[in-house]
């Protein structure tokens, strides 16, 4: 990777853990609350998402200080998910980016409630910021909740609950992809493309470009997956139950897994082309979602 978008995500990772810290600490809550939430979300996450929506506004000429309230708002959607993910009604795990999960570190109604209240109060440090208009609020609110809600995130765990049996199609598991991580990626960057104003024709393309980095993301984590199991013959998330979930490489093969991602990678920066975004930082986080080695 370029050293100097190396030095940018270092540098934007810095500031969205002062920013989620500051947010966190700023709010009256029961101690137990404030170190549970606090524990989550200073426990190593990438910034992605907010990095991705930053780089959107930025690469279409936007004012990029807007768009901190919404992209802090994502990563508290972010954290509460992967919270609720771990708990033994769900994925059951111990360990996530190598620390305890969250209820094995605390307790389950800790757990639970760290991951409601970072929900919550996603919308909250939306319709308190300063910089929006109230129109600019209401786009925001609106897309957050269907990002993450019934019809977006919550319904793509819920169909991923369902499917533990095994799927054996891959549009199957494509659609529960798009909703569980592809309507949250899309969220980054439809929010950063409006807050730069962009016309409705760059709003359909960037659109599609979410979802479609969100499935270059996906597949190279069943990749890394396989990559982990390998190494520790085991599972790596230290998941403390075997699973038979599919993966794309356990309906394609590994090399058809291989070439599926590709052909997103090349759709994705099809689309960076024809929103005159390609040879920007973005170009190059495509490259680093398919290429990641965690
Ligand atoms: C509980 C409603 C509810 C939803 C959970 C996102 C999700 C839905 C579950 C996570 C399961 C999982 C491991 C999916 C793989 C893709 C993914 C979202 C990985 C984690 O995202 P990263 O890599 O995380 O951006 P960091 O740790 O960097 O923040």
């Amino acid at each position: 990777m370029d050293p100097n978008l190396v030095t940018y995500i270092k540098g934007e990772q810095g500031r969205f853990n002062q920013l989620l810290i500051d947010y966190l600490n700023g709010l009256t809550m029961p101690p137990l609350l404030k170190k549970s939430t606090i524990y989550s979300i200073k426990a190593g996450g990438k910034r992605l998402r907010p990095i991705l929506m930053k780089l959107t506004c930025e690469g279409l000429n936007g004012n990029v200080d807007k768009v901190y309230p919404a992209a802090i708002a994502l990563e508290m959607v972010h954290t509460y998910s992967l919270i609720h993910d771990d708990l033994p009604a769900m994925d059951n795990d111990t360990y996530r980016r190598g620390m305890l999960t969250n209820h094995k570190k605390f307790d389950e109604a800790t757990a639970i409630l760290a991951g409601d209240g970072l929900l919550t109060n996603s919308f909250h440090s939306i319709a308190n910021a300063t910089c929006y208009s109230d129109k600019e609020k209401v786009f925001i609110v609106s897309k957050l909740a269907q990002a993450s809600g019934l019809e977006g995130m919550v319904a793509g765990q819920s169909m991923d609950m369902q499917a533990e049996q095994g799927l054996t199609e891959v549009d199957e598991l494509e659609h529960i992809h798009q909703l569980k991580t592809g309507k949250l990626l899309t969220f980054a960057v439809v929010v950063g493309a409006y807050l730069a104003g962009a016309s409705n024709e760059i709003m359909d393309k960037i659109e599609q470009f979410g979802q479609t980095i969100g499935l270059v993301f996906q597949i190279q984590d069943d990749i890394l997956d396989i990559i982990g199991d390998q190494e520790i013959m085991g599972k790596a998330s230290g998941s403390d139950e075997g699973n038979q979930k599919s993966t794309y490489p356990s309906l394609l093969g590994f090399d058809g897994a291989m070439e599926h991602k590709n052909r997103y990678v090349q759709q994705a920066k099809q689309l960076l082309h024809e929103m005159k975004l390609e040879g920007t930082y973005l170009e190059q986080l495509v490259d680093y979602l398919s290429n990641r080695n965690q």
